[in-house]
């Protein structure tokens, strides 16, 4: 059985690059909502059912696991999925939050995430909850969320954009900084530039995988493959254009024919 992947786009696929790294032998079966997306200027109710639409569609095709690999997503349905399915349900925020306080050392933490998710006070009440210390700055950064789900543009034109964009949160001091979006990790490069070399960017989502990967063998769920198995059969699926995504997903993922 696959582990499931939801996202509002491919956003997700950020999470499942390292997913494809740490965790080999499983199978993918991944759903962007990229018709909808983006959800982080959306009502968290919407999000809600957007994101319980998503999850049918892969609970039907009978997935072990499910990855909320969208924080905004996880701060507004979380709870609900987690209720209601059977199957363990990860989220993105608790591990995001869990390895920020892990890292950081003046506990100056940023955080930058969509609307919904900075609205949703998810890191900033789970980053104090975690430690009392830590002073949290919240960026809502969707123009970054635009610029990933874009056909690849100029880098020099990109890095313009994306340094603008930072400049309050790189102006705060602090030795932290959360990508609280999926879709960020895909522009790590120039957000890593934007705020400057001494500040530890922490992936949440590689944080999620990392929990996939001790609940998989907790459970004793991880897939072993049998030496008659010849290829891989993960899945991609859009409620968009099955052309963009595919070009955006091969270059993300660096894989051909998806
Ligand atoms: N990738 C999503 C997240 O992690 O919040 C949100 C992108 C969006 O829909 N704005």
């Amino acid at each position: 059985r696959a582990i499931g992947y939801i996202d509002s786009g491919i956003g997700g696929l950020s999470v499942v690059k390292k997913a494809l790294e740490k965790l080999p032998n499983e199978q993918v079966y991944y759903v962007g909502d990229t018709a909808r997306m983006p959800y982080g200027p959306r009502d968290p109710r919407e999000v809600k059912k957007f994101t319980w639409q998503l999850v049918d569609f892969l609970t039907d095709k009978n997935i072990k696991l499910l990855v909320i690999a969208c924080n905004t997503a996880t701060a507004a349905a979380l709870d609900d999925l987690v209720t209601n399915l059977e199957i363990p349900v990860i989220g993105v925020i608790q591990p995001g939050v869990e390895a920020a306080t892990a890292v950081t050392k003046t506990h100056k933490v940023g955080v930058i995430a969509t609307q919904g998710t900075v609205n949703s006070r998810a890191y900033y009440d789970g980053l104090k909850q975690a430690d009392h210390d830590n002073h949290v700055l919240q960026l809502a950064a969707p123009k970054l969320v635009e610029i990933a789900e874009q056909p690849l543009k100029d880098p020099v034109v990109v890095q313009k954009q994306i340094t603008d964009v930072l400049l309050p949160i790189k102006e705060e001091n602090i030795d932290t900084l959360v990508l609280g979006c999926t879709h960020f990790p895909l522009l790590a490069s120039y957000i890593q530039h934007a705020v400057g070399e001494q500040v530890k960017l922490v992936d949440a989502g590689a944080a999620a995988v990392s929990v996939v990967e001790k609940i998989l063998k907790e459970q004793n769920i991880q897939h072993e493959p049998t030496s008659i198995e010849l290829h891989n059969q993960d899945e991609y699926y859009t409620t968009g254009s099955q052309t963009t995504f595919a070009k955006l997903a091969e270059a993300w993922l660096q894989k051909s024919n998806l």
